[in-house]
């Protein structure tokens, strides 16, 4: 198992390689060409560019987060084919230059929603929240602008300005849309790319929707157990998997996270580690990573994916914003650091008091 530490890149990120280096438990990096457009081709020059600014600080890296899916392809748009086209061309000069794991989503028109960037806690600290009631009276076409005012001039993932110009025509076409035609654009998709991935040794790895149900009026599919199990037979390849965000997953009431692992071990290709706390229906808060601050036993997640061998990748999810630290909400240092701390010290534990 290793633990990576997301990084946006020099321009974008407050959190330079040099810190991320002296984390002791940190060697690996996963990172993406942050202002990509999705649907564009990357080519193999600009990935060995990252590679190289990365390896220059003495790290590497292991895995691209993410590469963005042309919303056409979401929604089965008859161009679709075009930017399958390229994402067969990323991944192609992705595996070429060695890198075998792609996280991505298949969220139509918004990655992750919150409705505060910024919430503040009795402890001084500011998390990431969401509470639907707000969201719902915003409305969809004014929730980006929302965000983006309150992300003290980061530019968010997930969040690209040319996704969000096209927010009333998508709701729209989505709205007379069904769960079952993502279904089947999913599958179209991974029709298409998992011959590449095989060829490459390429893992995927689907990111749940966060939140994890329908809002808007938008399908959701990547949501619970059952659409989980759905998604994993739409091909068999071991090349299509999942992340196992614990946060997004763990949300849903009708979602056992521990029991997700158990079930879908041997597909599962990447791990974020958060915690959250339920604030009632459509309402919750991100925590620090411990157990002992969420709603989540972070212990025996740990646990369960170390007693299914787990040997792959996680890294620390959103952090709170501590100790007056200026970053991208939800990614500065300090917490992650300290999240990650966290995993390393429980993983060790685990490992040594279960030896295999
Ligand atoms: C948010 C992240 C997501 C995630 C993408 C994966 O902080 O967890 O933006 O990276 O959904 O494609």
């Amino acid at each position: 198992m290793k633990i990576l530490f997301r990084w946006f890149g020099k321009e974008y990120d407050t959190v330079s390689l040099d810190k991320i280096r002296q984390l002791p438990h940190i060697n690996g990096i996963i990172s993406t060409l942050y202002t990509k457009p999705a649907g564009e081709a990357w080519n193999r020059h600009e990935i060995r560019l990252l590679k190289a600014v990365i390896e220059k600080s003495g790290l590497s890296l292991q895995g691209i987060e993410s590469v963005n899916v042309h919303e056409s392809i979401k929604a089965g748009f008859p161009e679709r084919d075009r930017y399958i086209e390229n994402y067969i061309k990323t991944l192609t000069a992705l595996g070429e230059e060695g890198i075998h794991l792609v996280v991505y989503n298949f969220m139509p028109v918004f990655d992750w929603i919150r409705s505060s960037l910024a919430k503040p806690r009795l402890d001084g600290t500011t998390v990431l929240a969401y509470d639907e009631e707000q969201i719902i009276n915003l409305g969809p076409e004014k929730l980006f602008g929302w965000l983006q005012g309150q992300a003290k001039g980061f530019l968010l993932p997930g969040w690209e300005p040319e996704r969000m110009s096209r927010v009333k025509e998508l709701i729209e076409y989505y709205r007379g849309s069904s769960e079952e035609t993502l279904f089947n654009n999913l599958e179209y998709f991974l029709k298409a790319i998992i011959p590449t991935c095989e060829t490459y040794g390429i893992k995927l790895a689907l990111h749940p929707d966060d939140p994890p149900w329908s809002i808007f009026g938008i399908p959701r599919i990547v949501t619970k157990l059952d659409n989980l199990r759905r998604i994993l037979n739409l091909n068999p390849s071991p090349s299509h998997g999942l992340t196992i965000c614990t946060g997004s997953l763990g949300i849903h009431p009708e979602n056992d996270v521990i029991h997700i692992i158990q079930e879908l071990h041997d597909r599962i290709h990447f791990v974020h580690l958060r915690n959250l706390k339920t604030l009632g229906s459509g309402k919750f808060e991100e925590t620090a990573h411990l157990s002992c601050d969420g709603d989540l036993d972070i212990y025996n997640i740990l646990k369960t994916l170390y007693d299914y061998g787990y040997d792959g990748c996680m890294r620390p999810d959103h952090g709170r914003a501590i100790w007056g630290e200026l970053a991208m909400p939800g990614y500065g240092l300090y917490d992650q650091a300290l999240g990650s701390a966290y995993m390393y010290g429980l993983w060790e534990a685990i490992s040594k008091s279960n030896p295999k």
